[in-house]
């Protein structure tokens, strides 16, 4: 072979070797777990790398992949037809005459719920379980002749439905005395976060509120919340602490609505500590930004974290149960348009769910909740990929409904599918591995029909699950395309649906 030819070959050898071997590349790349600190002089595109190889905690991946939560708001304030309580409520007002924490584990089970957390004290300071650390608890409440715990009757519910459980402590709270005593508000929210973590088994996420409207003229309190994560790290390791917390983000919004764009891999520093407030105000940002992880905003900053998406949004106008807004419950649409606007958009969706004057969810809700399973049942039973003829190396992954394999798209990313007989869709599902990062930029889905392309759907952002929805299209081939990645694509999970024609009647 002379000089010119032999050059040509040794570089598609070299190609066809870095193609065949990325597979293996996983054990070879070099992962960031939870964060990465960027370098002072970074050179051009290595902050992007770097972000593509920051990948969850463990507790944070178990989280994710939950999909579907619910919240429970359930306190005095049920009783005084109130959102925010004062604080000064008369336990004896606390007394639902026929409370069934099974009845609201198997309703929101039914509906796909993975885990239930309930508000074990809302901002009023009531407790819901027998706290050592106040009177203003269950305990002083007619309920159950004062012998009651609201938390002890879900945990066993959830035991019984295998439901993860989690927990809302308000930081914020209108009843305690010494609310405003920093040092002495610090340590009794340390006791009551201390009974709920030890009491109660395991715990799979603790929720902590951002709401206070105590000011300048008012109680302030400086909240310890590096000591109240210390406490959840050594007594419930796994659990999510969201929100205040370090490990699950705000959306930002209460709409049910999450971003188009979504990176769980954000600047945003996490939680409430002083350092992460001090990242934040530099970079001019909170969790209500629309921007938090494009490369503009890596430009800008000096470190990234893994902290996804949660959106939190209520069946109803309130978070709690108001006999007024039992025509308003959310219908089976919208719940449909808020699942694919959340867990579709690369979050968790936390759908409140408020029990009544009874204790009990109401039948309003419950045909909602329903209709919902029976919609997504419908769309997702059946993946019109499922058995296609894949094209492109390693392509298969992406079809094999196992989420840990992928088609990892080294070169040109590019993956076409033949379906077993000529498909209608007008749902597609996308899911990245991101136990290897967050990747995706930039894709678009094509669908062929005799001899013509068309473009069906572009998209940005992937992460844990995507899910977009467009007008009924009927295709022989489909092809997957990522046009911007920030390192190599791994595509889990590549999925065609088509949603049902109506809502079952008993719902609507
Ligand atoms: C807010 C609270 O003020 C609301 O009452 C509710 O608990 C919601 C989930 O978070 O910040």
């Amino acid at each position: 072979m002379d000089r010119i030819k032999f050059i040509p070959f040794l570089i598609s050898i070299a190609i066809f070797l870095s193609i065949s071997s990325s597979c293996a590349r996983k054990e070879k790349e070099k992962y960031y777990a939870g964060s990465v600190e960027f370098p002072v002089r970074p050179i051009h595109g290595m902050k992007e790398a770097m972000a593509a190889h920051v990948i969850p905690h463990p507790r944070q991946y178990a989280w994710q992949q939950l999909e579907m939560t619910a919240f429970i708001h359930f306190t005095v304030n049920t009783f005084t037809n109130s959102e925010w309580g004062k604080g000064d409520e008369n336990p004896e007002v606390f007394n639902p005459a026929s409370l069934d924490a099974e009845q609201w584990v198997k309703t929101l089970q039914e509906a796909g719920m993975k885990m239930v957390i309930l508000t074990a004290k809302h901002h009023d300071g009531f407790c819901l379980w027998p706290t050592k650390t106040t009177a203003h608890s269950v305990a002083s409440s007619p309920w159950r002749e004062g012998k009651g715990d609201v938390v002890r009757e879900l945990r066993d519910a959830c035991d019984k439905y295998g439901m993860k459980f989690g927990l809302y402590l308000s930081p914020w709270d209108r009843n305690a005395d010494c609310y405003g005593d920093s040092p002495a508000y610090n340590k009794y929210f340390i006791d009551q976060l201390t009974e709920l973590l030890t009491w109660y088994g395991k715990v799979d996420e603790i929720w902590f509120d951002g709401a206070c409207v105590e000011g300048p003229n008012g109680k302030k309190q400086v909240y310890d919340w590096e000591a109240y994560y210390a406490v959840i790290r050594n007594l419930q390791p796994d659990a999510v602490a969201a929100i205040m917390g370090e490990d699950v983000r705000w959306v930002g919004t209460e709409s049910g609505y999450g971003r188009e764009t979504e990176w769980s891999v954000t600047a945003l520093a996490p939680g409430g500590s002083d350092a992460s407030r001090e990242i934040n105000d530099q970079l001019g940002m909170d969790a209500m930004s629309e921007d938090l992880g494009s490369v503009a905003v890596l430009e800008k900053a000096g470190k990234v974290f893994w902290y996804p998406a949660e959106v939190d949004v209520s069946i109803r106008p309130g978070w709690f149960w108001h006999a007024s807004e039992d025509t308003m419950v959310k219908d089976v649409d919208k719940l449909v348009d808020i699942y694919f606007s959340s867990v579709g958009r690369n979050a968790v969706l936390l759908l409140n769910v408020p029990p009544d004057t009874r204790g009990l969810i109401h039948e309003n809700d419950i045909n909602s909740l329903k209709g919902l399973r029976l919609y997504l049942d419908e769309t997702f039973d059946t993946d019109l990929l499922n058995g296609a003829r894949p094209y492109g190396q390693s392509a298969s992954n992406a079809i094999d409904g196992n989420k840990n394999t992928s088609w990892v798209a080294s070169g040109e990313a590019v993956a076409s599918f033949v379906p077993a007989i000529s498909a209608t869709f007008n749902v597609a599902m996308l899911q990245e591995d991101i136990t290897r990062g967050q990747r995706v930029e930039y894709f678009v889905i094509e669908a062929r029909s005799g001899e013509v392309w068309d473009t069906i759907v572009r998209g940005t952002t992937i992460g844990y699950k995507r899910l977009l929805r467009f007008p009924a299209v009927k295709a022989d081939e489909i092809r997957l395309s990522i046009l911007s990645s920030r390192a190599t694509p791994c595509i889990s999970t590549f999925g065609l649906y088509l949603t049902p024609d109506t809502i079952p009647a008993f719902v609507k």
